[in-house]
């Protein structure tokens, strides 16, 4: 819905009049500003933001994109001077905005306008502290996108293609290794201490716009009192989903690559789930197919016997958009994008995203494509921001956004759920196999939720984690330790030390990018996907819906679409859905595969989760005592220490015989220097960490080779990572 203004003003005598009358008047006494402060005169005020708005922000983002798909010195200058002009625009507008009684008007689009005009963000820091603050966000995003894994004698590799290529398709636990250390090595210390002042500056500016601290702000685009406990609500009623896969994947594993790094009542390790951040599971799917004998196609394999190119990758998603009655991308979308990694030596920002100039014609995508299944979805993800933006153009700059930010992540995966269908793929000529038979489904189903439920834990847990950070539950002495309490659900495949800062090797951690939209559009996909088949007619198993060609589900998604952020997020998704909650009874249903999981899972007396290896991270409550890693009754104790305390003394004897016997030879030999060695020359070793305990490197190491090969020392280790002295 489209905001139309009867009254423009020209631009100068309204910046005159805002500029200056506006300050005046509040300071001249509350009677004549509060009258001043009127609707229409917040009508006339939000056109005049409206207008300068579009030019400010634009500036900026053209700013940013020269200097994301170029990244210098000249390029970075440029885009901070530009962040802070849009800095400016955004004070001022947001403090006159505040000055309006809003209680007291009748328009409730105005009201919802000037409410969210508001939260001004980190605009509210004063100048220094934001420049400083623009810096530091530019350089930990910039460090993330430069970095890169050297090898021994040869080449340096960026993240992308080259090391998510290793992760991806590497078989060898030794170099997986290489790459997932590599990378936080690249990245993690770097990070570091520019994230520690990081968040004092986002909990100043979070405070300043009159929240707790940073997470409490990114909580408040939500809108919901409820949040925390819907979101541990949605997470539990997955668990099981996940568990039982987990459990699975282990087991699997287990036969792969054997007890020495599997352990079957553990954690898996991190670096052999075929991605990164293990957040996705599905490259290794062939190591886990649950009827091997009947592999799916390989449609990457397809795609490039076919000579699919990056651009066609981009035609294609642009075909199933228009294809449901949606809109096109403009002329300028295909000429500006930047579809791949350019190739003439200039560093770039290879993370993919989706950009709107704010000037209803500019729209752009920047990834660095790669022919694979992963970036075919991944465009199809991009082009669902592009097709918000499109849809949402007429609108004021202000409700230019999704019902949430979980809305705008959904779009995109809701198209690919379709895409990814078997139907869909084979109407595409990228598969060879007519049907899929039940057996080729359960396969099939093991694919969509090795990407699907695998990401479960790691969407939720991350900005979990980073709340705490940001309200000082997790200080900066316990980052890296906190972290692997977090997302991965800790299983560092080697010790962590508070030197390393593995957080930081996520893009939207370095890039402080809010990551809980990712968790809810993982539920939401589901949501919209089954109300928009239903609309499409489609009868049957969810996951065989293709809404390809159906404009029912087009007008649907459109319709929903066009409103931005101007209606409350649960109206917006009661229209498409007919429920005012983000359900998780979607993707249960979707996932058909839970009871042939458990079916599994209970046939080789699965344990699931990592039950023993809790006690790391919880303080149990219960009457036994540790001692000496041992869980013993109190009187146990009582008899181990009596029997220590002998021993030490029987050992404090022989040390001061020894001493005696020394402090004689050494008088025999009075040419001998005797110097007592300088402590400060010896060398503490650092404290490392491991699935979570402080310890002694040494000892966490042990611990590792102990965890991952019952008491063998893994081969493939390397000399170094045991040389701590
Ligand atoms: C999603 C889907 C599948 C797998 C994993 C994910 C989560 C997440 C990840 O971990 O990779 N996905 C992305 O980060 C996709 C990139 C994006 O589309 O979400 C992108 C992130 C970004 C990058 C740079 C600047 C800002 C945001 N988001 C957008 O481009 C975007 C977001 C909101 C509105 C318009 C565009
Ligand atoms: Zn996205």
């Amino acid at each position: 819905m489209g905001t139309r203004w009867t009254c423009p003003g020209p631009s100068l005598l309204v910046l005159f009049y805002y500029g200056h009358l506006l300050p005046w008047l509040r300071t001249e006494g509350d009677q004549s500003s509060d009258d001043f402060y009127n609707e229409t005169m917040a009508k006339i005020f939000l056109q005049y933001y409206e207008n300068t708005t579009r030019v400010v922000w634009n500036r900026f983002m053209e700013a940013s994109w020269n200097y994301v798909t170029n990244i210098n010195q000249q390029n970075l200058e440029e885009m901070l001077l530009k962040d802070m002009e849009r800095s400016q625009h955004m004070l001022f507008f947001g403090t006159q905005a505040r000055l309006f009684k809003i209680a007291r008007f009748q328009d409730p689009v105005v009201k919802r306008m000037l409410s969210k005009l508001q939260n001004i963000d980190k605009a509210a820091l004063p100048k220094d502290e934001l420049r400083e603050y623009n810096k530091l966000l530019a350089y930990m995003e910039t460090m993330y996108s430069t970095a890169q894994v050297c090898m021994n004698e040869g080449p340096c590799l960026p993240l992308q293609r080259d090391i998510e290529e290793v992760m991806a398709t590497s078989r060898d636990q030794k170099e997986l290794l290489w790459a997932w250390q590599g990378w936080r090595d690249a990245v993690g210390p770097q990070v570091r201490m520019t994230f520690e002042r990081y968040v004092q500056l986002s909990n100043k500016a979070a405070k300043l716009n009159g929240y707790e601290d940073m997470g409490a702000l990114w909580q408040s685009t939500y809108k919901s009192d409820t949040l925390e406990q819907d979101l541990e609500h949605l997470y539990q009623e997955l668990q099981p989903l996940y568990l039982n896969l987990h459990a699975y994947m282990r087991r699997a594993l287990h036969r792969h690559y054997g007890p020495e790094l599997i352990d079957l009542r553990g954690p898996i390790p991190a670096h052999l789930l075929g991605n990164m951040w293990a957040q996705s599971w599905v490259n290794i799917l062939d190591l886990v197919l649950p009827f091997p004998k009947k592999p799916l196609d390989d449609i990457t394999r397809n795609m490039k016997v076919q000579h699919w190119k990056p651009e066609k990758m981009f035609i294609e998603a642009e075909n199933f958009y228009t294809s449901l009655g949606l809109l096109s991308t403009p002329p300028d979308f295909w000429r500006k994008s930047m579809m791949e990694r350019l190739a003439d030596g200039r560093e770039v920002e290879c993370h993919a995203s989706a950009w709107d100039f704010y000037n209803g014609q500019d729209f752009r995508i920047k990834k660095c494509t790669e022919v694979t299944i992963e970036d075919l979805f991944s465009i199809f993800h991009q082009m669902g921001h592009i097709q918000y933006f499109l849809q949402y153009k007429n609108l004021s700059v202000i409700f230019r956004a999704g019902a949430n930010p979980a809305f705008e992540e959904a779009v995109g995966l809701v198209i690919t759920l379709s895409v990814f269908s078997h139907k869909h793929l084979l109407n595409k000529g990228l598969l060879s196999h007519q049907h899929q038979d039940s057996e080729e489904e359960v396969n099939f189903l093991m694919g969509i939720a090795l990407d699907k439920i695998a990401f479960i834990p790691f969407a939720y847990l991350m900005d979990l984690s980073r709340w705490k950070v940001f309200d000082g539950t997790i200080q900066k002495d316990v980052y890296n330790q906190e972290w692997w309490r977090g997302p991965l659900a800790c299983a560092p495949p080697i010790p962590r030390t508070e030197e390393d800062f593995d957080p930081a090797a996520k893009f939207h951690i370095s890039a402080s990018m809010p990551y809980l939209r990712y968790f809810l559009s993982l539920v939401l996909q589901f949501q919209f996907h089954e109300a928009l088949c239903k609309a499409t007619g489609h009868m049957g198993l969810l996951h065989r819906c293709d809404i390809y060609n159906s404009k029912m589900a087009g007008k649907l998604l459109e319709d929903v679409l066009k409103l931005g952020s101007s209606k409350p997020w649960p109206e917006v998704l009661e229209k498409i859905t007919g429920e005012t909650k983000v359900s998780a009874k979607a993707i249960m249903t979707y996932s058909k595969l839970l009871n042939w999981l458990v079916t599994e899972n209970v046939q080789q007396w699965e344990i699931l989760g990592w039950p023993d290896f809790s006690c790391y991270f919880e303080e149990k409550e219960t009457d036994k005592v540790t001692f000496l890693s041992l869980e013993l009754d109190p009187n146990q104790v009582n008899f181990g220490q009596w029997v220590l305390l002998a021993l030490s003394f029987v050992m404090f004897l022989v040390a001061l015989l020894l001493a005696c016997r020394l402090h004689s030879l050494e008088k025999r030999s009075p040419a001998q220097d005797t110097s007592v060695q300088d402590i400060s020359t010896l060398e503490i070793p650092p404290k490392a960490y491991f699935l979570g305990i402080a310890m002694e490197p040494r000892q966490a190491v042990k611990r590792w080779s102990c965890w991952a090969s019952n008491n063998r020392k893994p081969l493939w280790m390397k000399a170094e990572w045991w040389s701590w002295d």
